[in-house]
């Protein structure tokens, strides 16, 4: 459906010749757009600009890299890349000196062409008048499609073998780009990024980030910065080697094109912003490839605390729509964590994932089992206690018996039946965390005083977040979790009652079925 829309339009300063027809006024471009006196510099961009225009476009800036960088050496022969930056709105003075960070400090064989993808920007200038600096093109976006769609639209028309992606808001640091070519020319299947500096959105100071982080992530897919493994750091002789990442964070970037192309570039049905790092970094992993932060290479970025753009379907829906596709098509069984940790997930539209589950099973991608055992065993599965078992006391095992005229589901004791093994559904329970169920109906304390000793024990539909149906497990005894109390058989009735460790009728022995 986008692929009309895709038609390539692509706008250098001279479609004939190539080159450079007028010279790029920077001044005029940068002045063009100076906040007014008085306007809030932090309102369009979420950073301070006012700080960002007074920097010239081509500033010095500290290099960052460990000591030992400088003396590496790299082959005379790399790649060239396509460097594809998309942008909705940015800063003018920002999005210049990404442009000249990356002509100022790669050499120039390594550069094939700077590919802007403008996401319908206001301003279709913010992006045509750039197309004067040479090498630097321009595609604009008819409407907005987010940055997925975008960075898709620039991959598909890139001239070069290899991609390099970047935000529009970034400075790359001294010998940026060589190390990274070096790893992704050796292997093409490896995906790799630098380590992200950051750029102050106060005062817009240069700051080395820390070189011992990977990229990691929660249950809910909410990406988080995380110290690499210990065992890994105590083995990490060699500072400039490669550090393997679960995921990267998803905007600075360099990958071989036919590699992005066979794994299926991104999923096209994403829109706007987040989630797409998930998608692509479970697909790298899990269909033969790998993710790794090369620490030689440094890119300043502006880390941002609030989107400065609009989402037209909402920032929260959209997060959920693009995390919930990437766990519908590649995380199968775990899925069920990830709806757990972001329960608002739960039965919202996502359209249609077939093809991208189609794409998977062409691959021949891996599970996500393996993904968890291999490359991210810190990533560990919720504990949840799930015990089915009977629950015996002497002869005779807790059993639900049925409803009464009323309609209560009623609780009592029998002859145990079967065996522990086996036994008749009524006898049949299941620990989960805190309830004790069978079949929906839970275990409950339902005097509305359940806080004091004597109240009836019976059956009721389970709810997770009711007091009166939380249990646990001590020793021999069952408690009841807010009570204190413990379940106690007396003659007629199942009740909570003060707990005694001596009390025959408060010991319960459970035996799994397994
Ligand atoms: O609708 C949009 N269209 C766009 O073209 C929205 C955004 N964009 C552009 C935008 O102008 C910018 O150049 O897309 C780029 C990323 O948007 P940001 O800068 O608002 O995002 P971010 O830096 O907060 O987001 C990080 O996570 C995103 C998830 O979708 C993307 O993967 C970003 O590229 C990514 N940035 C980085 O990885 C840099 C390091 C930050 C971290 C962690
Ligand atoms: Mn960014």
């Amino acid at each position: 459906p986008y692929g009309q829309r895709f038609k390539s339009r692509l706008l250098t300063s001279d479609p004939v010749t190539g080159t450079p027809s007028k010279g790029f006024d920077e001044k005029a471009y940068l002045s063009a757009k100076q906040l007014k006196p008085g306007e809030d510099p932090y309102r369009q961009h979420a950073f301070n600009q006012l700080e960002s225009d007074k920097l010239s476009p081509d500033r010095p800036i500290r290099d960052t890299r460990h000591y030992s960088c400088p003396s590496m050496s790299y082959s005379l022969d790399l790649p060239a890349t396509s460097v594809i930056i998309t942008f909705h709105n940015e800063a003018r003075s920002t999005l210049l000196r990404t442009v000249k960070s990356v002509l100022n400090r790669t050499p120039a064989s390594l550069i094939q062409e700077i590919i802007l993808v403008d996401d319908f920007s206001s301003d279709p200038e913010d992006c045509l008048l750039l197309t004067r600096i040479p090498k630097v093109k321009c595609l604009r976006n008819d409407r907005r499609e987010g940055l997925i769609r975008s960075r898709v639209r620039g991959a598909d028309v890139a001239a070069a073998a290899i991609l390099t992606f970047l935000d529009s808001h970034c400075e790359v640091n001294t010998e940026w780009l060589q190390p990274m070519l070096q790893r992704v020319k050796e292997d093409h299947t490896r995906v790799v990024s630098p380590i992200i500096d950051v750029i102050s959105l106060d005062n817009f100071a240069y700051l080395a980030a820390s070189a011992d982080l990977r990229g990691g992530f929660d249950w809910s897919l909410h990406f988080k910065w995380e110290q690499i493994p210990l065992e890994q750091k105590i083995t990490r002789t060699d500072p400039t080697r490669p550090i393997r990442t679960p995921v990267i964070a998803g905007g600075i970037f360099v990958i071989d094109k036919a590699w992005f192309n066979h794994l299926g570039k991104y999923d096209a049905q994403m829109d706007i912003w987040g989630g797409e790092n998930f998608e692509l970094s479970f697909r790298v992993w899990m269909c033969g490839g790998s993710l790794e932060i090369v620490p030689c290479s440094r890119v300043g970025h502006v880390f941002r605390k609030r989107h400065p753009y609009n989402f037209p379907e909402g920032n929260a829906l959209t997060y959920i729509r693009n995390t919930k596709r990437t766990a519908e098509v590649w995380m199968d069984e775990y899925k069920q964590y990830y709806y757990e940790a972001r329960p608002s997930a739960i039965g919202k539209a996502f359209g249609s994932v077939a093809t991208r589950i189609e794409q998977r099973k062409k691959m021949n991608c891996k599970s996500f089992r393996w993904y968890l055992e291999n490359v991210y065993p810190e990533l560990t599965v919720p504990v949840k206690e799930v015990l089915p078992g009977i629950i015996k006391q002497g002869v005779n095992c807790l059993e639900s018996q049925g409803q009464n005229t009323a309609g209560d589901f009623l609780l009592g004791m029998g002859i145990c039946r079967g065996s522990a093994k086996s036994p008749p559904p009524a006898q049949a329970w299941l620990f989960t965390d805190h309830l004790i169920q069978q079949q929906g109906k839970c275990l409950a304390a339902t005097s509305t005083l359940m806080s004091s000793p004597g109240s009836p024990v019976t059956l009721q539909v389970c709810n997770p977040r009711e007091g009166k149906q939380k249990w646990r497990r001590k020793g021999t005894s069952i408690q009841h979790s807010v009570s204190g109390l413990c379940l106690e058989n007396k003659p007629g009735q199942l009740a909570t009652s003060k707990c005694q460790a001596d009390a025959q009728a408060q010991q319960w022995q459970l035996l799994p079925h397994t």
